[in-house]
């Protein structure tokens, strides 16, 4: 995933007509668009391959499961033209490092979730994000998410995984993160969804984003 607009689409949208409209439309501002269940329940696996033109695209599974059932995940969703997975960390190293395997001989990537950007990650956790970035650096991930309605977690958290590994962060506008926040924490890229499929210029407000990323690199 090329590093140019530092912007990602999380587009969660159920309808695959609008899928491709907004996707073609915003392609220009995003360096990647993230599909997941909402979108590939109401379409098809097959969205993953349409949108392929438009931009990289992440699957956002958040795969939690053992390492066999991960890896039968990985492989199909790889086969149907994604180009990174994203994974739950909890589930442990084991897991984890299978994922990992799989998408190095797809010459593909995994990013592994820390700790997540709603009210409700700090039950349970936000305990755990440090030692799930701590693994996920150990097990050689590309990379981590990390929440960007919390940029102080975005800077522990790239304390702990250095330069190697890259962070893609939620949370930004309809959650109250903020992108500039973020990325001047140590994001690479944000994730941004509602405020920008839901609005009635998703470029506009893509290309507002990405100026006022820019403004802090
Ligand atoms: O709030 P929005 O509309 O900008 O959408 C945010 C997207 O990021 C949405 O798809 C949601 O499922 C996802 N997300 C979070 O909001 N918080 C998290 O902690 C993690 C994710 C996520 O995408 O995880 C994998 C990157």
């Amino acid at each position: 995933m090329e590093k140019d607009t530092r912007l990602i689409l999380a587009l969660d949208v159920l309808d695959s007509a609008e899928a491709l409209r907004i996707s073609q439309v915003v392609a220009g501002h995003v360096d990647a668009i993230k599909v997941g269940y909402p979108l590939i329940l109401a379409t098809g696996l097959g969205i993953i391959t349409e949108l392929s033109r438009y931009a990289p695209i992440i699957a956002d599974f958040k795969v939690a499961d053992i390492p066999n059932t991960n890896r039968l995940i990985c492989e199909q969703v790889f086969k149907a033209g994604a180009d990174a997975v994203i994974v739950q960390g909890f589930t442990g190293h084991d897991s984890l490092r299978t994922s990992v395997e799989v998408a190095r001989s797809n010459n593909k990537d995994i990013f592994v979730v820390t700790e997540m950007s709603h009210p409700g990650a700090l039950d349970f956790m936000q305990a755990a994000g440090e030692a799930i970035a701590k693994m996920a650096a150990d097990e050689q991930a590309s990379g981590v998410v990390a929440p960007a309605t919390r940029p102080e977690r975005v800077r522990d958290i790239r304390n702990i995984i250095g330069s190697d590994l890259t962070i893609i962060s939620p949370g930004v506008g309809t959650q109250g993160g903020s992108a500039a926040d973020a990325i001047r924490a140590g994001a690479d890229w944000v994730i941004v969804g509602r405020s920008i499929y839901q609005s009635d210029d998703p470029a506009a407000v893509a290309a507002k984003l990405v100026s006022e990323i820019k403004e802090v690199i």
